[in-house]
Formats: structure tokens, C-alpha cells, sequence
């Protein structure tokens, strides 16, 4: 081990040790140090965090100790996205960190004994490093990966990205955002020349129709929903969703189509509203391309052949397409996982997009259309992973971007790789085919969340050697590792991460991770070191150093956020939405989006410029084809999985460690069935089932309810047996799993 690194970790150490006022004083290495606050804390200090669940993006306050530890928080009632409201989540978010499962020290597997056991970090980084160099030495470089997160700030993101790929030489990396926003990546990059969501949360309020395709944000995005009550605008809200969910019971119209029937439906809905009249030409003319096409193909999709596909009545969606071809009203389209998981999902965002073009509904208030983001950080990581994009949303193989990036990260451009990455399902093939034999899992927990969980679990033994880095130990996929590298969640380090509308907004270390944890950024700038890349990293020294270099890389591009001082300016706002590029320094690109102050409430495309080379944006279609599983003899019921509740967050890795939180949701795995198929099938509630698709089977407990229609049923996706059922389904252009639509059978258990 260098002593370059034993001195760093002496460093880490001294700073996650006792928090006394002299530490408090002091600012950090590697951005471990305490929050600026300070020495002599009064003992009400408070200070503000953003939530690290949902991307949402809530501020919450932090109220501090005179230790400068958290003692408890409150929702931020200045902040222009929550207003004052946090969900139970974030309520909870401090007390999902004090948990016996944490990870507190490195785990190795020992060879012997066959468990994790307990190991130093210099032990652990040698590990890494020798595993990991072994495999490269005896595979070649590729055959290393890793597998990461929308769940961390966008500093960590981009140096474990550029650590792999600049410092380990590591080609194929992908993260838990292709299981989620990988659809509205494609579709915005293809619609609009950038991944560019156009809204800000003000449009929930100042919209007269909106309308809600495969979202529930009730469940998922419960703030979201609060601004959307707060529409005084007597708006007609409209969901597009199979189940009668709590977000449909609130609605005025719901259409409860047959699942992945929306692209279809869609077509038939603009086909109407071109014939209502609805469409704008002088917006189509001046603002975009291809319209011409796409008219002569919403030919042979009239409305009537949306109501025999979808299932749907005629009436309804007569009356539906009359709201969307009013000009006089402000129309917004909003999507979420029912779109982005699906086997013609790409086209099918497309479809809400061309929607709202087609009417010129876009960069005015109240309209657009928005795809609401999942993590609290997938927003981040789709600029900033490295991952299919080069750091900040550049190409990997446009040498001029390529030169900027080696510029002002001052890496060699010959450590830039030119070539894509496998996406998720790609890299999981290459296991099986034995290219890659080293993965390295960050911040995700793929054991429970991928689709077809057998053959996750079966490749585990393909790997000569698996690293997880994770808050606790005892995830699924932890206890599957070699190595277990312990991390600092949020609350516990600093960085910055971005929201659904585009805003960055800064998380405050507010209290010390327990044991031997450390923030992810300081784990990837250890083992930068010991694996002897570090010098590449000087300029990263801590996580806001580390923002200032990313901030130099949005120059220009559509995402500048050169005009933010740095964390305490984001503080300072309530956060600032890109772009925002720095005064006097506007790129042409940007037009009429270089505000001269963060205000409050901003969204794109006021004048018509879209991030294309011709700044037009794009009509994209193709014909719908049928989805790959249908219900069969064999598998009659279609199987749709999906968030439960809104005090469970996914693999409930952190949620169901919340005393509170778990009184909130049923303990159980659920399965909702209608109560005819219950009739027929002589189920009760509360009766134990046995689930079998063509990959595997779970067990669950029935709830009979009529939210879900004949022929169909839900499981909410919080227990890990759900995904041994659904199907390696993708989109072509995506690559998301379709994870909503497999077909099943059920028996008593
Ligand atoms: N409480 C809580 N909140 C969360 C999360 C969580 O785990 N828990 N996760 C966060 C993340 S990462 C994400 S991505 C978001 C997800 O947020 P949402 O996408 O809103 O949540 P889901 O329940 O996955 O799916 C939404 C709806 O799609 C519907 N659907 C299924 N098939 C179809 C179809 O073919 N067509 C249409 N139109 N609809 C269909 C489902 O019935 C479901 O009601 O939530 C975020 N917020
Ligand atoms: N059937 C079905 N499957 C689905 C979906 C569905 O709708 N249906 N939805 C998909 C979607 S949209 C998503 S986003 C995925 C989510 O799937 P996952 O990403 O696998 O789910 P999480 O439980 O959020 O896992 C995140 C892990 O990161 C850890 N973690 C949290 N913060 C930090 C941190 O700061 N540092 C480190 N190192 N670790 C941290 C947590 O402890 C947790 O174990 O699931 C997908 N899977
Ligand atoms: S809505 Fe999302 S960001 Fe807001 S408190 Fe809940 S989980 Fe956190
Ligand atoms: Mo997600």
C-alpha cells in the first residue's frame, strides 16, 4: 500500500472521528468535514438537506445539535418545490440511518469459511485492487464493470465514472436508470437534440388539462401530487393507467386501458385532434420537422381503431381528444414508469411528445411534455454518470467534446474511450458468456430489482469476484458479495443532486456515518489511490472542487450551469434549475434560456428553439407492435408490478428499517385480483397463492379489490420474490425492461 494512501486514510479517519468545535472549524478533505457551521452552535441551528429519495427534490430543514449532529428535521417551508410538505419518506429519512444492518466496517468473504467477515480498509482496498487487476491482466481490461446508481450525488456519479473509465481503463458500466429513465433519455435526446424535460413544477398548478400516462403520483410522487391540488384552474386531469389507482380515483377522467396498448391509443388521439382542428400549424411550421410524415401515418390509426385496441369507448375518447385539441386551453402531458417500461416504450414518450408539439403546447405555463423523473438523482447521473454519455451530456465519440472533456479534466483524450458501453441486460449476457468476470455494484440492489431474477442470482457464480457498495449489509445483493464496502447515505456527506424540473439542489452532512463508513466520493478517491490512478484526480478533491470542474464541463451545452457560485449560492436560492449559465457567457445554443437570475420557476422551449442542429424538434413514430407476452391458456392473468405505497421505497432496503414507515404498508408481498377472477378461482383475502410465470415463481397474498380489471393483477414491487416472474422484455431503443406486462398463473399455495 502507497503511503500517498495510507495518509489519506489517516485523514478520512481523523475527520469521521468525534465531532468536536475544533473539527467543525476546520474544512474538509475530501468533503468529509462537518457541516460550515459555526464552532459554538446554538442549540437550535438549522441548516437545509435535500431529500434522498424520490426525485421529487424536497428541501428538508436540518435542526442541529450543539454537536452539529442532526437532532431532527422539518419540511423547508421556503423552498419553491415542497412548500412547506415533505411524504413519510422524508420525514423519516434521518431515522432510516440508525439501523443495526448498517454497514459499518469492509466485509471480505473469507475463502475458507465462506463468510463476510469483518476487514480493514487497507485490507479491503487491496483486495479490490488485486481481484480486479487480476481479472483485467488475465481477461483483458473489458472484462471488468460496474453497475450504479441515480441514488448518489452527481459528484460521486462522475468520479466513479471517470475513475473507471480514465483510471481502471474499464469500458462497460451501466446503472439502475436504464431499469427507469432510459426511455425519456432516448426519446428527448431523439425528439428534442437533448435529454432536455422541459417543465417546472409551477406547470402542475397552472395547467387546464393535465394528463397523466402510467404515473401514480399519489404513491410515487406524493408532493408532486400536492402541487397539482393546488391548481386553482378547475383542471380536468386525466390518467391513462390499467388500474383504478389512487392517482385515477382522484381524476375526472380515467382510462383504464389495456395495458401497453398506448402507443395505439395515443395515434388515434392525435389523429382526432388533427381532424378537430386542434393542431397549431404556425408552431409546427416554424419549430418543427417531419410533421408531414407523421400526418400521413396517423392515417391509418382513426379513433376508432384506439377504442377497439385499447378497450376503451368510443364516447370517452371522443371526449378526451376534444380537451386536447383546445388551443384556448393549456394542455401538459405527464409520464412516468407505465410508459418508460414497456417493449415500445421509446415511441411511445415519443407519441406524448408529438402530442404536445403538434398542439404547441410546450414552453408556455401550464403545458409541456414532462416526464417525471424517478430517483433523486437520475437527473444527475443522466448528465453526469459517464455511463452513455461522456460527463455532461457530452458524446463519447465527437472528438470535439471529447478534446473539451480532456481539457478541463486535463486527461490524456487517449483515456477516453470512443467506443458504447453495454447497456444493463448486455453486461448481465456478458457474465454469462464469461467476458466479464468482475462487477462492481454501487448504490443499487439488482438481486431484487432486475427483471428474470433467477438468472441474476444464477450468475453470481460467473463472477470471479463481486464488490457491493451500500449503506447496509444486508441487501440481497451485499450478501451475494466478496467484497462489502461500506457507505455514507445522504445526510451523511455533501454533493448535489438534480431534481425531475432540472434543479440542482445541495445535500448537507448533517450528522457522521457509523463505523468505518465513508462517503461513496472519498471511497472512489481511496481506491483511485490504491489502484495508482490517483494523480488523475488531484484537481477532485472534494465534492465541491469536484462541482466546480463539473460546472466547467456544462459550458455551453445545454445544461450550463456556469452562473452557480458553487453550494452555498444553490442554498442560498432554493436550488437553480439549469440551465444557468454564468452572466455575459450565454452560448448561442442556449437562445433565450440564459436567465440573468436563478428565478424561482423556470422552463424551456419559451421560444421555440429546440438542442437540435436545425433547433427544430423532431416527429418520431413507428407502428405499434404487439406486446411479446400475452395471456395464454397456460399464464392467463397479465401480471403489472409497480411502487405499493408511499412510505416503501423499492427493495426497501432503507424504508424497512423505519419503525414508522413499516406500520405505514403492508409487511406482506401483495397480489391484487378482481374480485370476479377471486370468484372463479375460489380465492379469499388474505389466502397465501403461488405465482408462476415461464421464469419462476413467488408467493403472495391476495387482496381482492376491483382497482385492477378481470384478467389482470398487481404486485407492488417491495419484496424481492416479484422479479423472479418478470421477462427479459426490452425496448429497442431504450434497452429498459418492460416490467409491467408478463403473463402468469395462479394457484392456491
Ligand atoms: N413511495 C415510492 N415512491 C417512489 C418510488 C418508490 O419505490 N416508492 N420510486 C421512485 C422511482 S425510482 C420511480 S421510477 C417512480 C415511479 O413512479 P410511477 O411510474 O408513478 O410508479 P409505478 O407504480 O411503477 O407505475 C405507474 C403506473 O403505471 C401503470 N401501468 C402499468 N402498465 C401500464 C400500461 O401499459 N400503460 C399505462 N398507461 N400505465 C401502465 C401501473 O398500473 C402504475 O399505476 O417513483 C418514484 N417514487
Ligand atoms: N418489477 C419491477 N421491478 C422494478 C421496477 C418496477 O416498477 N417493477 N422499477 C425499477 C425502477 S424504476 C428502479 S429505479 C429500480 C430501483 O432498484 P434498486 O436501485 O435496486 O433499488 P433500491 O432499493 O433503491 O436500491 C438502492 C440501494 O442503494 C443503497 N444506497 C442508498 N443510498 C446510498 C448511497 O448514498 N451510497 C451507497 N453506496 N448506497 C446507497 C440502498 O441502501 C439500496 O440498497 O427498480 C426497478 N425494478
Ligand atoms: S416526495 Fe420525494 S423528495 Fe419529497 S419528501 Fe417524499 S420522498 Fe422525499
Ligand atoms: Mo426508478
Amino acid at each position: 500500500m502507497s503511503s500517498a494512501l495510507n495518509t489519506s486514510l489517516l485523514r478520512l479517519r481523523a475527520h469521521e472521528g468525534p465531532m468536536t468545535s475544533e473539527l467543525v472549524r476546520r474544512p474538509a478533505d475530501f468533503g468529509l468535514g462537518l457541516p460550515q457551521v459555526p464552532a459554538r452552535l446554538a442549540p437550535t441551528a438549522t441548516t437545509t438537506s435535500i431529500c434522498g429519495f424520490c426525485s421529487t427534490g424536497c428541501s428538508l430543514k436540518i435542526h442541529l445539535g450543539p454537536d452539529g449532529q442532526a437532532l431532527n428535521l422539518s419540511p423547508d417551508d421556503r423552498y419553491p418545490v415542497n412548500l412547506g410538505m415533505a411524504c413519510p419518506k422524508g420525514w423519516e429519512s434521518l431515522a432510516v440511518l440508525d439501523s443495526p444492518d448498517r454497514a459499518t466496517t469492509p466485509l471480505l468473504r473469507n475463502k475458507t469459511t465462506g463468510r463476510l467477515e469483518p476487514v480493514s480498509w487497507p485490507v479491503a482496498l487491496a483486495a479490490f485492487v488485486q481481484n480486479f487487476k487480476g481479472i483485467q491482466s488475465a481477461h483483458g481490461a473489458h472484462s471488468l464493470a460496474f453497475l450504479s446508481t441515480g441514488q448518489i450525488p452527481m459528484e460521486e456519479m462522475a468520479l466513479l465514472g471517470a475513475l473507471f473509465k480514465f483510471g481502471m481503463d474499464g469500458l462497460h458500466c451501466d446503472s439502475n436508470t436504464r431499469q427507469c429513465m432510459a426511455t425519456a433519455h432516448v426519446a428527448y435526446k431523439q425528439s428534442f437534440g437533448f435529454d432536455a424535460p422541459p417543465f417546472t413544477y409551477a406547470d402542475f398548478e397552472e395547467s387546464d388539462v393535465l394528463v397523466f400516462v402510467g404515473a401514480n403520483p399519489c404513491i410515487a410522487h406524493p408532493i408532486m401530487w400536492q402541487r397539482v391540488m393546488r391548481n386553482k384552474r378547475n383542471p380536468r386531469i386525466i390518467v391513462l393507467d390499467p388500474r383504478r389507482t389512487e392517482t385515477a380515483q382522484c381524476a375526472t377522467h380515467h382510462l383504464p386501458l389495456r395495458p401497453k396498448s398506448d402507443l395505439v391509443l395515443l395515434y388515434g388521439l392525435a389523429s382526432r385532434v388533427l381532424e378537430l382542428g386542434g393542431a397549431d400549424p404556425d408552431f409546427i411550421a416554424a419549430h418543427t420537422e417531419n410533421f408531414h410524415a407523421f400526418r400521413a401515418f396517423l392515417a391509418d390509426y382513426p379513433l376508432s381503431l384506439a377504442a377497439a385496441e385499447s378497450g376503451l369507448p368510443l364516447a370517452q375518447l371522443e371526449e378526451v381528444a376534444a380537451l386536447l385539441a383546445d388551443r384556448t386551453k393549456r394542455v401538459s402531458y405527464w409520464w412516468t414508469m407505465g410508459v418508460n417500461q414497456g417493449h415500445e416504450s421509446t415511441r411511445t414518450a415519443q407519441a406524448l411528445i408529438n402530442l404536445a408539439l403538434m398542439t404547441g403546447q410546450i414552453g408556455r405555463p401550464g403545458t409541456g411534455a414532462n416526464s417525471i423523473t424517478g430517483q433523486c438523482n437520475a437527473m444527475g447521473s443522466r448528465l453526469f454518470g459517464n455511463v452513455t454519455s461522456l460527463l455532461g451530456g457530452h458524446d463519447f465519440s465527437n472528438p470535439a467534446h471529447r478534446e473539451k472533456v480532456s481539457r478541463i479534466l486535463k486527461i490524456d483524450t487517449a483515456r477516453i474511450p470512443t467506443e458504447k458501453s453495454w447497456a444493463y441486460d448486455q453486461i448481465l449476457d456478458g457474465i454469462d458468456r464469461g467476458d466479464i468476470r468482475g462487477l462492481w455494484v454501487i448504490a443499487t440492489n439488482p438481486a431484487h430489482s432486475w427483471a428474470n431474477q433467477n438468472r441474476v442470482h444464477a450468475l453470481r457464480d460467473k463472477l470471479d469476484f463481486l464488490v457491493v457498495q451500500d449503506l447496509y449489509a444486508n441487501t440481497e445483493m451485499a450478501q451475494m458479495a466478496d467484497l462489502v464496502l461500506p457507505a455514507a447515505g445522504t445526510g451523511e456527506k455533501e454533493g448535489v443532486l438534480i431534481n425531475s424540473e432540472r434543479r440542482l439542489g445541495v445535500i448537507r452532512k448533517v450528522r457522521r456515518a457509523p463505523g468505518q463508513a465513508l462517503a461513496d466520493f472519498a471511497i472512489f478517491k481511496l481506491i483511485a489511490e490504491a489502484w495508482g490512478c490517483g494523480d488523475l484526480f488531484r484537481a477532485w478533491s472534494s465534492p465541491e472542487a469536484t462541482f466546480r470542474l463539473l460546472r466547467e464541463l456544462s459550458r455551453g451545452q445545454p445544461c450550463d450551469f456556469t452562473g452557480v457560485e458553487g453550494y452555498d449560492h444553490l442554498q442560498r436560492e432554493g436550488g437553480i434549475q439549469w440551465p444557468f449559465p454564468s452572466p455575459g457567457n450565454a452560448e448561442p445554443q442556449l437562445g433565450s434560456y440564459a436567465p440573468t437570475s436563478p428565478s424561482r420557476e423556470r422552463r424551456l422551449f419559451a421560444d421555440g428553439r429546440f438542442f437540435t442542429p436545425s433547433r427544430r424538434a423532431v416527429f418520431h413514430f413507428d407502428a405499434p407492435r404487439p406486446a411479446p407476452e400475452p395471456p395464454c391458456a397456460e399464464y392467463p392473468f397479465l401480471l403489472n408490478t409497480g411502487r405499493g405505497s408511499s412510505a416503501q421505497w423499492h427493495t426497501g432496503s432503507r424504508t424497512d428499517k423505519s419503525a414508522i414507515l413499516r406500520k405505514l404498508a403492508p409487511r406482506a408481498q401483495l397480489i391484487e385480483v378482481h374480485p370476479a377472477d377471486a370468484a372463479r378461482l375460489g380465492l379469499s383475502s388474505g389466502q397465501r397463492v403461488r405465482i408462476r410465470s415461464r421464469r419462476g415463481e413467488a408467493a403472495a397474498t391476495v387482496a381482492i379489490t376491483a382497482t385492477v380489471q378481470p384478467g389482470q393483477v398487481f404486485m407492488p414491487m417491495h419484496h424481492a420474490e416479484m422479479n423472479r416472474l418478470t421477462a427479459p422484455v426490452f425496448d429497442p431503443h431504450s434497452r429498459q425492461p418492460s416490467y409491467k406486462a408478463c403473463a402468469v398463473a395462479i394457484s392456491p399455495a
